[in-house]
């Protein structure tokens, strides 16, 4: 984060605690709902660890979602077992609605688990928090589940830009409480997940993605003196370039879709976190094998904390993630 350079690069993987985990898919069989799983510090504190435990990562992440913001702002979120999340669809009338005081109140359960977790961790395992950028947060808010290309937030960001804006904006300001909450609880430096930040023109990539991501940097670091802050605003091609300057953050999250040496420029600004194909981790053998050392060669002189380019996903065999440790780790 503060871009000390080590011999082997610190290592974890985006959704590190999840479905490709048997112990994992024990535990949430145990708890019930996913929701269940985040808001019970006991189980949330479980989850985080099982990767740690499995495969001795150099960072864990606290076990919850996104979308606990909108479920505290009362959008009331289910996770159905064999859907993604569903919340009820929000119209611009919902917006007054929203209940931005008692967020963190709400939220308690998680924070004593970042409590929970920051104890049983061993000391030089780094603990992340993280949030959504509100732009990707407000995506799944108003059309109350994910869709492939966002469609019902751009056309409403184009057809109500002032209730937009007052959207994003509660939103940023929840998000900003919230990860000072998690670093008073313990997490050493947090990750703001934008996963959606691809699908949006020139003009509301600046006034949805980096000016709200900007906020909650500059928010957050008027309580916490040099906060180190992770962008991941996944997918952004050349928007990439000033996503730094423009936000303020210290990390940057690449994806795996840009040329090696465009990630490499983007190192000379500072630190890069990334950015191996999620897909080479599901095939393994040499795709695998490949695929790591092409990030090594090019990014392994500089600032770097290895990552996948986006989460793991529930498929990836077991076998595969030892193999790309011990890939790293030589
Ligand atoms: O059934 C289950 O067990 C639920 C699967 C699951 C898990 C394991 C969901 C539902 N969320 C999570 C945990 C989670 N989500 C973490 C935990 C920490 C970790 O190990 O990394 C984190 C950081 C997230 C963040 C998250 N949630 C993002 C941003 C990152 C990304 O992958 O793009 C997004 C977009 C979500 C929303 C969400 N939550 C869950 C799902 C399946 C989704 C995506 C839904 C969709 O777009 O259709």
């Amino acid at each position: 984060m503060k871009g000390i350079q080590t011999e082997v690069p610190p290592v974890w993987v985006m959704r590190q605690a999840g479905r490709y985990l048997p112990e994992y898919r024990a535990l949430r069989e145990k708890a019930g709902g996913f929701l269940d799983l985040c808001y019970t510090p006991e189980f949330a504190i479980e989850a985080t660890l099982q990767p740690i435990k499995r495969f001795g990562f150099d960072a864990a992440i606290l076990f919850s979602d996104i979308l606990v913001i909108p479920d505290a702002l009362g959008r009331s979120v289910r996770f159905d077992a064999g859907h993604g999340p569903q919340l009820d669809p929000m119209s611009i009338d919902d917006i007054d609605g929203l209940e931005p005081e008692n967020i963190i109140n709400h939220l308690k359960p998680v924070l004593e688990a970042v409590e929970g977790i920051r104890s049983d961790l061993p000391a030089d395992t780094s603990l992340l928090g993280f949030c959504g950028a509100p732009w990707t947060v407000a995506t799944y808010m108003i059309a109350g589940h994910g869709t492939p290309d966002q469609a019902p937030a751009r056309i409403f960001a184009h057809q109500y830009p002032e209730a937009f804006e007052r959207l994003l904006n509660i939103i940023a300001k929840c998000s900003a409480e919230y990860l000072v909450a998690q670093f008073r609880a313990g997490a050493d430096a947090v990750q703001i997940f934008d996963s959606w930040a691809s699908v949006l023109d020139q003009d509301q990539f600046e006034k949805w993605c980096t000016r709200p991501v900007k906020k909650i940097v500059e928010l957050v670091r008027r309580e916490i003196d040099n906060a180190p802050i992770i962008g991941f605003p996944k997918g952004i091609g050349s928007f990439y370039q000033d996503y730094r300057s423009h936000t303020d953050i210290d990390m940057m999250g690449l994806d795996w879709a840009m040329p090696m040496s465009f990630a490499k420029k983007l190192q000379e600004q500072g630190p890069v976190q990334g950015n191996l194909d999620p897909t080479r981790l599901i095939a393994g053998g040499r795709a695998l094998d490949e695929g790591v050392d092409v990030i090594l060669e090019q990014l392994g002189n500089g600032p770097l904390v290895f990552n996948l380019g986006h989460g793991i996903t529930p498929q990836t065999p077991i076998v595969h993630v030892e193999q790309m440790l011990k890939r790293i780790r030589g």
